[in-house]
């Protein structure tokens, strides 16, 4: 019984490592040497290899090395193979950083400040309390929980939309179609942490955002594909929004004579908002495995008619 692993080698080398500790049954094997295609029940991948099930007859179970699950093909993975998506404590903490972080940049206008001192131009805007900034929240999954959680703590007015209702201690929480323009209508700061699907694909764009109040800012750290970005750039232009962080854009990276890139309200990271710590992430995977040899619940499991 084997378990392929098709990512990062520093990564595989801490997962290996683990596996020896934890599961010595199986063998832990690293793209590209996939011994005994025959032998490999679990694979995880970021993108999984072509021909899946064809190279791999016995597979069990495939994992996602990421949170996301757009880049996965799941037309191309059989119905009946479970696909889980990583839900880990590593890559929830590194997110709540980065949004904590791109909040308060947003919060206290960093952007502006960054793109006057290129201008050389010393100039002072308002200051306002948390207290009295509004956070909104596209996606109060396990990312979005814990990130309005923190921002809750912080002291902002943090409310978040979902597909489902939900209920949380402190956040206005709104579901559904029907609900968005009023959660939108009283946001200040509007974070997307919403996973990228038909009915989530192009959300940002200048329907949303003229729903938002004049002046409102943006921080996308869910997928690029989320954005229109030539409708942010019109937003940002009219003063419609006050500025925005992405931390994902389509494609990535963006090229060079890219308008985005030097837009002086936008600032930009290289999707590293977070990523799937070795450490933690293989404690679950590990608990997975256990889970699926139990029969029990699996963690992070894909629902294929959602499609997150
Ligand atoms: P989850 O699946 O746990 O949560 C997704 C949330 O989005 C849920 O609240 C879900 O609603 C909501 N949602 C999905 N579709 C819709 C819709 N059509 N309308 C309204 N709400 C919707 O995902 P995670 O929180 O773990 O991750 C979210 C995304 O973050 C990932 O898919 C990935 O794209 C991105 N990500 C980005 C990273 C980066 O470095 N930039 C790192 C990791 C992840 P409901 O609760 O009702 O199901
Ligand atoms: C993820 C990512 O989905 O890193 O985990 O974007």
């Amino acid at each position: 019984m084997a378990f392929l692993f098709k990512s990062e080698a520093a990564r595989g080398a801490i997962w290996a490592r683990a596996f020896a500790e934890k599961a010595p049954d199986i063998a832990f094997r690293q793209w590209p040497d996939i011994g005994d295609p025959q032998e490999v029940r679990y694979l995880t991948a970021w993108i999984p290899p072509d021909d899946l099930t064809a190279t791999f007859p016995n597979l069990e179970l495939i994992f996602s090395v990421g949170a996301g699950i757009d880049q996965f093909d799941l037309s191309k993975i059989p119905t009946d193979l479970p696909v889980l998506r990583m839900v880990e404590p590593g890559l929830i903490a590194c997110m709540v950083d980065y949004v904590l972080l791109g909040v308060l940049a947003l919060h206290r206008d960093l952007p502006a400040y960054v793109a006057q001192q290129r201008r050389g131009e010393w100039q002072p805007h308002p200051v306002l309390p948390a207290s009295r900034r509004r956070v909104g929240l596209l996606g109060l999954g396990t990312l979005g929980r814990s990130v309005a959680e923190r921002l809750r703590l912080h002291g902002f007015i943090v409310s978040g939309w979902s597909r489902s209702p939900r209920q949380l201690p402190g956040i206005a929480c709104h579901a559904g179609a029907a609900e968005l323009p009023a959660f939108l209508a009283q946001t200040d700061i509007l974070v997307c942490l919403l996973p990228l699907t038909k009915e989530t694909h192009g959300i940002l764009d200048r329907d949303l955002f003229a729903k938002l109040p004049r002046g409102a800012t943006l921080l996308n750290a869910g997928r690029g594909g989320h954005l229109v970005a030539a409708d942010l750039i019109a937003a940002l232009d009219e003063d419609r929004l006050g500025a925005a962080i992405l931390d994902v854009t389509d494609p990535e990276p963006l090229s060079p004579d890219h308008p985005l890139w030097r837009h002086p309200k936008i600032l930009i990271t290289p999707h590293v908002a977070s990523t799937t710590q070795a450490e933690t992430s293989v404690e679950v995977v590990l608990d997975n495995l256990r889970r699926h040899r139990q029969g029990l619940p699996l963690i992070g499991l894909v629902d294929r008619q959602k499609g997150y």
